[in-house]
């Protein structure tokens, strides 16, 4: 068996994840692939190989039919699946959203979809199911009706979670997981706390199946701090799941490995998740960049993961006495100074 990437003292579950997507062939809007694409169960021993303990996918990626599959392959390469997905953004059907679209038929379908997934996602033995607001959003103004919209949402997952709780109890759980835009030029539940107030509106006795899925680089996307944006997750009681990235700047979703742009940020955020004793999975969202070579696919998730442990274990040694006496004596700036000697090693 493959070495795995572990965190010291981790409470809870340990190891780390990574979606099947992140080793995609390499297209963008703008060209074609630059590698071959490497069928999507293939990719798992690929994880594996890797140094990840979990993986991730959508249901175009593992279909409902192909999960039986999924689980013989992961369990042979001493892998487990981490959260499942519906894609409500790949098929055309749902090019202006699945459960805010207008087309009341159209929502029904994304309902279905909905269900089936949290199906695949107990086959598949993972214990949470993400969406991902993809296409739910707008490009025009007054295309939809944002209040209905947000009724809309309100509506579709109190019945995919009731689905859930009357199938499977409090087996599964959902982690919604915000972006502010890309692919729509605005989308709904732009960010954790448009997702918290969503979740406050759902029926009380579904709600507390759902939670958020935080990810880096989406709050930088938003221009918003992801410290701050997770501390709020957290002090909710949602932060149930996440995804770590790193992005350059407000411009197109990067997905670049953790740890690369704002390591200082980072170590901050791995001292709030150490402190909030976070026990569930740390999963990457990052893809392989379109330059790399197919031999090289893996290189962003060992970057990762290094950069994870480095930052992770220059986490545990921040003093955190120290942290409150700059607090308590008024000296931002020299706690600034302070965690910048940790992250540099002085
Ligand atoms: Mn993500």
């Amino acid at each position: 068996m493959s070495q795995r990437y572990t965190l010291k003292n981790k409470v809870g579950i340990n190891g780390l994840g990574a979606g099947v997507w992140n080793l995609g062939p390499g297209g963008d809007p703008f060209g074609g692939p630059t590698r071959e694409a490497i069928p999507v169960l293939d990719r798992l021993p690929m994880l594996a190989e890797a140094g990840m303990s979990f993986y991730e996918a959508h249901d175009h990626e593992i279909p409902a039919e192909d999960a039986p599959r999924a689980v013989k392959i992961a369990k042979a390469n001493g892998l487990k699946c981490a959260m499942y997905t519906p894609s409500f953004f790949a098929d055309p059907i749902f090019k202006d959203g699945g459960m805010t679209n207008n087309d009341a038929a159209i929502r029904k379908t994304a309902l279905e979809n909905a269900k089936r997934a949290v199906d695949t996602t107990v086959v598949l033995g993972a214990k949470t199911m993400v969406f991902w607001n993809g296409r739910e959003g707008f490009d025009f103004m007054l295309a939809k009706n944002g209040r209905d919209a947000f009724k809309r949402l309100v509506e579709g997952f109190n019945k995919v979670g009731q689905y859930a709780k009357e199938k499977y109890g409090s087996k599964i759980r959902f982690a919604l997981e915000p972006k502010p835009n890309e692919p729509r030029a605005n989308m709904y539940l732009a960010n954790v706390g448009e997702v918290l107030y969503l979740i406050s509106r759902l029926d009380e006795n579904v709600q507390p199946l759902f939670g958020v899925n935080p990810e880096t680089a989406h709050s930088r996307i938003a221009g918003l701090d992801y410290v701050w944006d997770i501390e709020l997750c957290l002090e909710a009681g949602k932060l149930f799941h996440i995804h770590l990235n790193a992005q350059d700047g407000q411009r197109y979703d990067q997905d670049l490995p953790f740890g690369y742009t704002e390591p200082l940020k980072d170590l901050a955020l791995l001292v709030v998740l150490q402190d909030a004793k976070y026990k569930e999975i740390i999963c990457f969202d990052v893809k392989a960049p379109r330059t790399d070579e197919q031999k090289n696919i893996a290189d962003i998730l060992h970057v990762s993961s290094k950069n994870l442990i480095w930052l992770w274990e220059r986490a545990l040694a921040v003093d955190r006495k120290k942290i409150e006496q700059f607090r308590a004596e008024k000296r931002a700036t020299a706690l600034a100074g302070y965690l910048a000697g940790c992250l540099y090693g002085k």
